[in-house]
């Protein structure tokens, strides 16, 4: 993210809470990533006026009304790819992006392995509960075939996919894991990610008590692991392992994290080349671009 919108104001955790009342059933996961992003955001001083939060749609990408700052909830899927123009026209500005299973790996899907690939410099929250929640119960790309939905009454068919490998495959520079069970381990998380310069991925697994009934958080409690002392976040083979889920334990913590140029420091290099200016602006590089 831009240092410019960090460590900025003094801000408790509680006041990046907006005056909209959050509308998760009770029991539901995504609270405790909410405070995890609270905690974040205040731990790193992040301007409220600095800071777009965007989501698509579902339950946990209504997280943006819930943040006291500037918010887009825009289209089903679509999140990440106005992020991405938000980013390059506001390079200023920090950008968080939140959503579910459904949102970014189903109807999003086809998004994802290019703000990855292109080091989009930003933050992707993903609040992965292995359901759709807001339409009330259908199979998700990271439903395990055992849970029975309405749209799989018997259980399903496919083999889940696996968030952590794809993304390391498409070339993210931060890939974390989180539980929302565990609020400090996914405040630390966000705040590296948000810290992070270039496109960084936190998948939080988070439990719908109301139609996903089984995994409820003691089976996340159970399924997850941190990630071993000693681990190298830098080498990519060694993240692609746990995230393959030795032992069958889901690594909590970070798995990897590298620093390349991000999209809008590559294109500020295009605009030097052609134009002579070290500034970025994308109106100028649109300009450019024009015949
Ligand atoms: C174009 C379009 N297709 C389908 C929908 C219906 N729809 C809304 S939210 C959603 C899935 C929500 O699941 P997820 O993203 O996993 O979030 P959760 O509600 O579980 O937090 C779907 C299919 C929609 N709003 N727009």
């Amino acid at each position: 993210m831009t240092v410019a919108a960090l460590h900025k104001v003094s801000m408790a955790a509680k006041d990046y809470k907006s005056e909209v009342q959050t509308t998760w059933c009770p029991g539901c996961g995504h609270f405790g990533i909410l405070n995890g992003v609270y905690r974040a955001l205040s731990e790193l001083g992040v301007d409220p006026t600095a800071l777009v939060s965007i989501s698509g749609i579902g339950c946990s990408s209504r997280m943006p009304y819930f943040i006291n700052t500037y918010k887009m909830h825009t289209l089903h899927g679509r999140a990440g790819a106005v992020a991405t123009g938000v980013q390059l026209a506001r390079p200023d500005l920090a950008v968080l992006v939140s959503g579910g299973d459904g949102d970014g790996f189903s109807i999003g899907g086809g998004h994802m392995p290019h703000m990855a690939r292109k080091n989009v410099n930003m933050t992707y929250v993903l609040m992965d509960n292995g359901i759709y929640g807001l339409t009330k119960g259908q199979y998700s790309p990271t439903s395990r075939p055992e849970m029975t939905a309405y749209t799989t009454p018997y259980g399903g068919p496919d083999e889940p996919m696996n968030p952590l490998l794809y993304m390391l495959t498409y070339g993210a520079t931060y890939v974390a894991q989180a539980f929302a069970g565990k609020p400090k381990l996914c405040a630390d998380l966000i705040k590296g990610a948000i810290e992070h310069k270039g496109f960084s991925y936190v998948n939080i697994f988070t439990q719908c008590p109301t139609f996903n009934k089984i995994d409820t958080i003691e089976y996340y409690r159970d399924l997850v692991a941190e990630i071993p002392e000693g681990h190298d976040n830098s080498d990519l083979g060694a993240a692609m392992e746990l995230a393959r889920r030795p032992g069958g334990k889901a690594p909590i913590g970070l798995l990897y994290q590298v620093d390349k140029p991000s999209l809008d420091e590559q294109l500020a290099k295009i605009v030097k080349k052609v134009n002579g200016s070290p500034d970025y602006d994308l109106n100028r590089i649109i300009d450019l671009a024009r015949p």
